[in-house]
């Protein structure tokens, strides 16, 4: 996992940046000065308990850091929901169509993962939506310090929602407890139906699989059957919704559970 794939050093949490877009954001011209020159020392001829320990730690630091956010979260009524998806699902197209049509009636923030630029978050912006980008540098996934640190810059009112976009990956997330309410996997029809029994452990830890992308069942070979039929395989009591973030098929049952996820935690104050 982490300790191999060079995401998961120790004191990497602190290398990321968390950006509250403004209009003026003069940011194409900072410094890239995050993680270029780190050593590509990690563990390659470490012997295995050396990488095993390095990896129990990383979890275990960050798992005492999610129950703090949960806690955090828990007493102020907030739903935070993980989105997680390889690359390109639509994760953050579902975002900008779900704020568009949620906001009016429903307090909502975003918490937007990268592992660089502000185009997520400028897109997020853009609906009018409060939003923080964190950017991971070499990190291929959000963890419970960037959390913290995002929800504090994002500071998201008592009883709302907060949707969180994770870096594209489909590995490392699944490992990284947030604190949050809901772990969402995206996964769309051009991907194949076999993902959830090749990438099982971030299925077997998701509360909702969205398939996103239905518009284009026709002009895929995609069997929605099959894949609801792996995901359950690997995770039976998991939720499955088919829809199209772009053309709007199924969103009202997207909206319905997050609406219950937030009266969930409503009334858990
Ligand atoms: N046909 C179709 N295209 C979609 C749908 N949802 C997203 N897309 C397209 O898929 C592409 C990727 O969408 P994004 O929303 O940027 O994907 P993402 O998961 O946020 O990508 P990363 O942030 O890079 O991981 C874009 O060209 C979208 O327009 C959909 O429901 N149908
Ligand atoms: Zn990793
Ligand atoms: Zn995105």
């Amino acid at each position: 996992m982490c300790a191999t794939c060079g995401c998961g050093k120790v004191d990497e949490p602190a290398g990321a940046r968390i950006t509250v877009p403004h209009d003026h954001d003069h940011h194409h011209d900072h410094p890239h000065d995050h993680s270029h020159g780190h050593p590509n020392d990690h563990d390659h001829g470490h012997p295995r308990t050396e990488t095993v320990t390095l990896e129990q730690r990383i979890l275990a630091k960050n798992d005492r850091l999610a129950e703090e956010n949960r806690a955090w979260l828990t007493e102020r009524g907030i739903a935070a929901l993980n989105i997680m998806s390889s690359p390109g699902s639509g994760k953050t197209t579902l975002l900008e169509r779900t704020v568009r049509e949620l906001q009016e009636t429903v307090p909502v923030s975003v918490i937007e993962g990268d592992q660089e630029t502000l185009l997520d978050a400028d897109r997020i912006r853009a609906t009018g939506c409060p939003v923080v980008q964190v950017n991971t540098g070499s990190g291929c996934h959000l963890d419970a310090e960037m959390m913290r640190g995002a929800l504090d810059a994002l500071s998201p009112a008592n009883d709302s929602i907060v949707l969180v976009e994770n870096v594209g990956n489909l590995v490392c997330p699944a490992l990284f407890d947030l604190g949050e309410q809901g772990k969402v996997v995206l996964i769309s029809v051009t991907e194949g139906a076999d993902k959830p029994l090749k990438y099982p452990h971030i299925f077997a830890v998701a509360d909702m699989v969205v398939i996103n992308k239905t518009d284009l069942l026709p002009y895929v070979d995609f069997d929605l059957g099959e894949c609801e039929r792996n995901a359950r395989s690997v995770n039976p009591a998991v939720r499955v919704l088919d829809l199209s973030a772009t053309g709007g098929q199924g969103l009202d049952r997207w909206y319905e559970w997050i609406a219950a996820q937030r009266a969930g935690m409503i009334t858990r104050r």
